[in-house]
């Protein structure tokens, strides 16, 4: 006979009112005790609260956000055994983990036996050898991420380090991982970190201060994160860079002439806001640099938008906030928008949204110096743009060498999407235009 069983949360030591972050089970889900139901995060870790009894779960009694103490009700179940409603002795909750604060400087949970709040928790889940070789299990332990979702992820093998995590406070969620094997699945596992799947030597760990002094830094959430991505795109995307050098010598003295004009209005072109407006006309021409391949890598999505990143330098690390509709803005806008989303890129005010939707990007370091680089695509993106320091050289017009000054283009693209015909061609038509300002103006 079915009986219904409330579990409720259990002892779990000083903690009140903490707050609900996950709830890892739905009505109609079967679960076993010892499951986890729920997961609730304290200003220090976050520890999951296993189910008392094995049954079906009925009704969830919290929602997300909600907080709860020793002794809240959490789910009915039902299980066979007596018809009554009855109340569960709650069981212990989980050991809690690491998780409020990132990864480096998260403080360790005690062990079971010093913990002052977990009367008799349950030891963490044992760390079998995983299928994904180079897991270093410090660091995989000291992922933000629940016991539950470290186990779902040691049994398919996934290295949590190399997952970035969607939830609060960049928490890996069972999704994050869903995701990431997809990654790997569909590019053939060259993702795994430490270059296992590409066949190569991980590697080495290396004790440096056997040679001298050493201090050690840790990477900013920004370079890890930027790491993550740019390494990813890297190993993933088939990558060619395609240099020319475009004469921008009339376009810097029509940028001269209007920075005067312009400079009661408090606006100053930079040559970024021409050659931005020249990227919005060439992917309206050449619309297969304005696409992405899908999930499947089957199809493309063509874009009827043009919205366009740019590379920006801050303290903590290189962010590409995206300036809209860019086909449609004036130049007079777009100066005006690079200066504001530049400023709020170095005072750490962008939000997500202002750095997602981009067409193409573009990497300038021509206020900096160097004579070329190769970008990286910056995916979904099949293309970018990298400008370098413009320089004054004697140019052949067929009679004789003339002053002018080039400007120096390194064109990355995706060879999956894009042929260097193409490429060629995109990277001349951006050149020809510059070298025109009035061309600009069409
Ligand atoms: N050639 C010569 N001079 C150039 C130039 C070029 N290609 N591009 C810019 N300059 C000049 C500007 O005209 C300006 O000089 P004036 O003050 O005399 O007019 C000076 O260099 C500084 O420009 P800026 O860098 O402040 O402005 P910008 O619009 O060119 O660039 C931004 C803005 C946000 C892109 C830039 O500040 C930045 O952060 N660049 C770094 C991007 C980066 O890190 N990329 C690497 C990513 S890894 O792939």
């Amino acid at each position: 006979m079915s009986e219904m069983v409330e579990v409720k949360v259990p002892d779990i030591g000083d903690f009140d009112d903490v707050e609900i972050i996950e709830i890892l089970v739905a009505v109609g889900d079967k679960v076993a005790e010892e499951d986890s139901l729920i997961t609730v995060e304290t200003d220090k870790a976050t520890m999951e609260i296993p189910s008392s009894h094995s049954g079906t779960v009925k009704e969830i009694k919290v929602k997300l956000g909600d907080t709860i103490s020793q002794g809240g009700l959490v789910v009915v179940l039902e299980s066979s055994g007596a018809a009554a409603v009855k109340e569960e002795e709650p069981k212990p909750a989980s050991a809690p983990t690491p998780a409020a604060k990132p990864a480096a400087v998260a403080e360790a949970p005690k062990p079971a036996a010093e913990s002052d709040h977990a009367p008799a928790p349950v030891p963490a889940v044992e760390l079998k050898p995983s299928p994904t070789a180079n897991i270093n299990p410090e660091r995989f332990k000291s992922a933000h991420a629940s016991p539950a979702l470290r186990k779902f992820a040691r049994e398919l093998g996934v290295d949590l380090t190399e997952v970035s995590g969607t939830g609060r406070n960049s928490r890996i969620l069972k999704e994050d991982v869903k995701s990431y094997v997809k990654q790997v699945m569909k590019t053939g596992g060259s993702s795994v970190k430490g270059g296992a799947a590409l066949g190569v030597e991980p590697m080495p760990e290396i004790d440096f201060s056997k040679w001298g002094e050493i201090e050690t830094q840790p990477l900013s959430k920004i370079n890890k994160l930027t790491g993550k991505f740019l390494h990813r795109n890297w190993v993933t995307i088939p990558h060619v860079t395609q240099f020319d050098e475009a004469d921008i010598t009339s376009l810097e003295a029509f940028r001269k002439q209007s920075n005067k004009e312009y400079e009661k209005e408090g606006v100053k072109f930079t040559m970024l806001s021409f050659i931005m407006k020249a990227i919005a006309a060439g992917l309206k021409k050449y619309p297969r640099f304005n696409s992405s391949l899908d999930a499947t890598g089957e199809n493309l999505i063509m874009k009827n938008y043009f919205h366009i990143g740019v590379a920006v330098d801050t303290p903590d690390g290189l962010v590409v906030p995206v300036i809209r509709d860019v086909d449609k803005k004036s130049l007079v806008d777009i100066s005006i928008e690079l200066r504001e989303i530049s400023g709020k890129a170095r005072d750490k005010k962008l939000k997500p949204s202002d750095m997602q939707g981009g067409c193409m990007s573009i990497s300038s370091l021509g206020g900096i110096g160097g004579t070329k680089f190769t970008p990286i695509v910056n995916a979904p993106e099949v293309a970018i743009m990298g400008v370098s320091k413009a320089e004054m050289k004697p140019v052949w017009n067929g009679t004789e060498f003339e002053p002018k000054l080039m400007c120096p283009l390194s064109l990355s693209y995706d060879h999956r999407v894009i042929d260097g015909a193409d490429g060629a061609r995109f990277i001349t038509y951006i050149s020809h235009r510059l070298a025109d300002a009035r061309r600009l103006l069409l």
